[in-house]
This record gives C-alpha cells, sequence and structure tokens, in this order.
C-alpha cells in the first residue's frame, strides 16, 4: 500500500532528493499533487505509444518509478512480438514496480531492470518513453543519453519526453513558478513542505529551458518534434526519427 506524502512536513535539516525507501511509499500521491497533468500525461503517452508502437520491437520506459507509463503503453499496443524493458536505478522502486506490474494482467512481455540510463544500451526501439526523467540525468550526459537513444530508436520511432522546464528568462520562469506553487498548494502542500522541497531537488534536478530541448532533439537528427501538453513549467513531447 502506499500513502500520502508528508515527507518534508516537519521541519528539518532538508538533505539531497533521493528515490529512497520513504519516497517509494508515497510516489502515487507525491507525483499527482506535484505534477499537473500527470493522469493525462500518462494515458497520453500510452496512447502515442499504441499508435507508434511497430511489430517485433522494443518499447522501454527510462526512470519507471512504479510503471505507470508502462502500464499505460501496454494497454495500448496491439503490434505483434513487442516487449517493453523498464529501467530505473533506484532499487526499492523496481522492486514496487514489479509487485505492481504483477497485479495486472498482458499478454505483452515487460523487463523491469535495475540501471542506470547513461549505462544501457537502447536497441530496436520503435518508442522510448521518458517521463520526467532526463531532468534528473546530469546536464552534461544529456545529449549523450539523447543520442543512444536516437541511433536506437527504428526509423519513424518516437522518443516521448515529459519534463519540467525552465522559463526561457527570469521574469517568465517566476509566473510558471509560482503557478506551479499555487497548484501545489491547492493540493494541500503548506508552505514548509514547498520551500523544504525545492531546496531538496534543487541540486539533483536542473530543468532545461524548452528551446534548449528543442534545439538539442533537432541537433541529434529528429525529423519533427511537437509539443503536445504543456502546464506551466511541465511539459510533453513527443520526437520521431
Ligand atoms: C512515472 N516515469 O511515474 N537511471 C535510471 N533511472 C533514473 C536515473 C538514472 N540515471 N535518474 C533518475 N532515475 C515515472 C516518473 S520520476 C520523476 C519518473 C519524478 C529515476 C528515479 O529513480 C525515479 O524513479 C525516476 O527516474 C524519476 O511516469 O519523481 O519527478
Amino acid at each position: 500500500m502506499t500513502g500520502k506524502d508528508s515527507i518534508y512536513a516537519a521541519e528539518q535539516e532538508v538533505k539531497d532528493f533521493t528515490f529512497d525507501e520513504n519516497v517509494v511509499e508515497v510516489f502515487p500521491d507525491m507525483i499527482q499533487r506535484s505534477v499537473p497533468g500527470y493522469a493525462t500525461i500518462v494515458s497520453t503517452m500510452g496512447k502515442l505509444a499504441g499508435s507508434f508502437a511497430q511489430s517485433n520491437s522494443n518499447l522501454y520506459d527510462l526512470g519507471c518509478s512504479l510503471g505507470a507509463v508502462t502500464l499505460s503503453m501496454r494497454r495500448n499496443i496491439d503490434k505483434e512480438n513487442c516487449q517493453i524493458i523498464a529501467v530505473d536505478n533506484s532499487a526499492p522502486m523496481v522492486e514496487r514496480c514489479k509487485l505492481h506490474l504483477k497485479g495486472f494482467k498482458s499478454d505483452v512481455p515487460v523487463d523491469v531492470t535495475l540501471g542506470d540510463i547513461n549505462d544501457i544500451e537502447i536497441e530496436n526501439a520503435s518508442v522510448v518513453a521518458m517521463n520526467f526523467t532526463l531532468q534528473f540525468i546530469t546536464p552534461e550526459q544529456r545529449y549523450a543519453v539523447l543520442e543512444k537513444i536516437y541511433n536506437g530508436l527504428k526509423p519513424g520511432g518516437v522518443l516521448l519526453l515529459s519534463e519540467k522546464i525552465r522559463g526561457e528568462n527570469d521574469q517568465k520562469d517566476n509566473i510558471l513558478i509560482d503557478l506551479h506553487h499555487d497548484f501545489k498548494r491547492h493540493n494541500g502542500y503548506s508552505e514548509l513542505e514547498i520551500s523544504q522541497k525545492r531546496t531538496a531537488i534543487e541540486n539533483v534536478m536542473r530543468p532545461d529551458q524548452l528551446s534548449a530541448h528543442l534545439q538539442r532533439l533537432d541537433k541529434i537528427g529528429f525529423q519533427q518534434t511537437q509539443v503536445w501538453y504543456q502546464c506551466f513549467n511541465f511539459c510533453s513531447m513527443i520526437a520521431i526519427k
């Protein structure tokens, strides 16, 4: 069972955020109350995966956490001989993800792997999903990770990329941050929780500007990139090889 996120409810000496047992325990509540449109994003990623999945190919869910996107993709795949490879580098997440997936039946095989996105191979892929994961890869490694994904995609294959983004200048960024904090307040987070979480995450998650994402995907060689969702500083894109 998972519970309510109260990790930063009490005043504390804030350490860098990690995806440990405590976070795993409350993760569904945390992400739902922190990311505007999370349920819509996950279900749409499933639909897109269903449209772009190719027979005899792999679909990847990188930074799978508890497998929400894996489940959503699996529900929509109707092509033959597809398998999903779900990867996360948090051992407690992977353990809980495996348990969670066991609760649902499907003919599409899923391989849940403990691993670092920087080290894994991507091959014979028709769909690669990164739902709020690239932001946790160090900025210096992002190009290489995306280039590896591009090289592992089949022609016509897609990257489904959701990210928290930074506004294009400080003034625009502050507008987005204020709106996001309002969203969190509305979902029951206190000022203390919002501010302590912000401190915990700031060294761990360094968002790029949307323009930087689009330029990088273009430079790597993706033929088409379309933003299909944005609410405040949360954005989802599809990039087609
Ligand atoms: C969802 N996609 O529910 N290698 C592998 N995994 C990593 C790495 C890495 N280098 N860095 C971070 N992670 C999910 C939500 S959460 C987003 C994704 C968030 C993993 C990390 O352990 C965590 O499970 C996930 O990426 C990010 O749709 O919490 O904001």
